[in-house]
């Protein structure tokens, strides 16, 4: 029989200015067509929508160090975005971010973490996106979120302006990643160097995906139980299955281990808050790539909260009999 149902709270944030390409800033709207609302509620959750959320674009919002793309932008945004999943979080609901560029996961993770200190992440990623913003080779800060989490890089990370607000709320030790294969050189040495948790795809190769997620909650949770921040990029799937996207990269999740690991977290019954991102609407090479990219996301989504591949997540109490 189901578990009790959810109260779920989902907050659009229609962001982009953590890259470059346009569109991303659709994929709330996208997620809502391809009828997440209606998923989580025929899950038995009780769904707070609360809209998307209105982010000011800042003027004169110029490079910084001559490389680093919109730091005011991204860093007010994010502000206003924390604010917003602390609250939510606070009322006792399961937040759920849905993007905009991963940039946004500064924002989530730092109002989580206001309300729950001791939370652990699961980074679902083709990316590490751990990169500072003396290392991006891109300029952009959705390929940096992690660095201004974690506080043994502080002494690192130069003071951007827009990002005065944050205090860092994770150790190496809080984070493990799942689906890694496009790392940059200096992320890899910050991954070795702080002893960071990655399950690349080569480790799901050869473990494969129920050993790294038992070992996922073992980093995780070994000692004790906390709350799980899940923060899941849709181009951590093969851009066969997610092709809309803006940095797709070969040899990806298949659809499979995607539905295994959301379906393990759910059954930790410790899932607080979720970050669906990087769903680019603009970027599908026909109208049925960009439904399938929205619809896995959805599906992602929907086993975060309780479907499951066998069955008995809706109630049925009694079969009819003929009378
Ligand atoms: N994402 N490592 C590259 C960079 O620009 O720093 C790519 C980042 C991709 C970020 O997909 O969320
Ligand atoms: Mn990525
Ligand atoms: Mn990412
Ligand atoms: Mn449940």
């Amino acid at each position: 029989l189901p578990k009790a149902a959810h109260a779920v709270a989902l907050l659009g944030a229609p962001f982009s200015r953590g890259q470059k390409r346009r569109g991303v800033d659709h994929g709330p709207a996208a997620l809502r067509a391809a009828g997440l609302v209606e998923r989580l509620a025929g899950l038995g959750c009780q769904v707070y929508d609360s809209g998307d959320l209105s982010f000011t674009q800042v003027p004169n919002d110029e490079l910084y160090n001559n490389r680093v793309s919109y730091p005011r932008s991204v860093g007010l945004a994010n502000q206003v975005l924390a604010d917003a999943v602390s609250r939510a979080v606070a009322a006792g609901h399961s937040c759920v971010t849905i993007g905009g560029d991963h940039s946004l996961a500064v924002g989530s993770i730092s109002g989580h973490a206001r309300q729950c200190p001791h939370l652990g992440v699961i980074w679902v990623d083709a990316h590490a996106d751990i990169n500072t913003p003396l290392t991006t080779p891109s300029g952009n800060l959705h390929g940096q979120p992690v660095s201004f989490l974690l506080r043994e890089l502080q002494d690192k990370m130069p003071q951007l302006p827009g990002f005065s607000w944050i205090k860092p709320c994770l150790s190496a030790s809080d984070i493990v990643y799942i689906g890694l294969r496009d790392v940059d050189p200096a992320e890899y040495y910050i991954l070795k160097n702080y002893d960071i948790q990655y399950f690349s795809m080569r480790e799901i190769d050869r473990l494969g995906i129920q050993k790294v997620m038992e070992r996922t909650f073992e980093h995780l949770m070994g000692r004790r139980q906390r709350p799980i921040h899940l923060s899941f990029d849709i181009d951590a799937f093969d851009p066969s299955l997610a092709p809309a996207t803006g940095t797709p990269v070969l040899g990806g999740l298949t659809y499979r281990e995607g539905m295994y690991i959301t379906e393990e977290i759910h059954n930790t019954g410790l899932l607080s808050a979720v970050d669906m991102v990087e769903v680019n609407p603009l970027l599908g090479a026909s109208p049925e790539e960009v439904t399938a990219t929205a619809r896995l996301a959805v599906d992602v989504l929907a086993a975060c909260f309780g479907q499951t591949r066998e069955g008995a997540h809706t109630a049925f109490d009694e079969l009819p009999t003929p009378s």
